[in-house]
């Protein structure tokens, strides 16, 4: 008896740090490492590994699986075409030391499916920023201090045929992100499931 209420206790407390965001395509990934490694010396910051560069959609926070599950069903339940990125766009927070590829004009689908993950997450408890969204894929961290940023990015534009939950962990000192599910935009067939 006193195992099977430790091992619920323990479900319910196994918490998992989770987001919804756009892979970038492969190819993608590795040339703006190569474009990053010409265009930013080596103190400007923490590079992105290629692997982890992503665009988040909604960020959700530290998630127990039954809240997971729910926002799962819901992400499931999207209906929405893919849209076209293009990275045309770069900036700096030095607040938040983050360096980042950005659009100048999001396309409507990347905002409106931002938007609805984002209001599901809130209604579901997971903390939501004030803060307007803005599309971004982080290339560095750690970038405090000024820094002269190129006057261009390599303006290079991806097919967003899918989104994903991905969960965030940190082992031996490095970030992975393992792609827990992914759902198609329509016009595509694309689909994984981790489990
Ligand atoms: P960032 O790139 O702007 O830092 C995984 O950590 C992703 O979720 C990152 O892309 C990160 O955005 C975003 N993220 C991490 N912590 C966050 C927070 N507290 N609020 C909003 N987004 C966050």
């Amino acid at each position: 008896m006193i195992n099977t209420v430790d091992k619920t206790r323990v479900r319910e407390t196994h918490l998992r740090r989770l987001f919804f965001a756009l892979a970038l395509p492969e190819t993608l990934q590795q040339n703006i490492v190569q474009w990053r490694a010409d265009n930013f010396p080596p103190e400007a910051g923490r590079p992105i590994a290629a692997a982890n560069l992503h665009l988040t959609l909604a960020f959700l926070g530290e998630v127990s699986a039954a809240k997971a599950q729910i926002l799962q069903q819901q992400a499931g339940r999207i209906s929405q075409s893919g849209f076209n990125v293009t990275l045309d766009d770069i900036g700096h927070w030095p607040g938040s030391g983050v360096i980042w590829l950005g659009c100048k004009n999001p396309p409507r689908g990347l905002l409106q499916l931002a938007q609805l993950l984002r209001s599901q997450a809130a209604r579901s408890g997971c903390y939501q920023t004030p803060l307007p969204f803005h599309p971004h894929v982080t290339l560095l961290r750690g970038a405090v201090r000024p820094v002269a940023l190129p006057a261009k990015t390599h303006n290079e534009s991806f097919r967003a045929d899918h989104f994903l939950l991905y969960e965030s962990v940190f082992a031996r000192g490095r970030t992975r992100y393992n792609i827990v599910q992914s759902w198609p935009l329509a016009g595509s067939e694309r689909r994984f499931d981790a489990n």
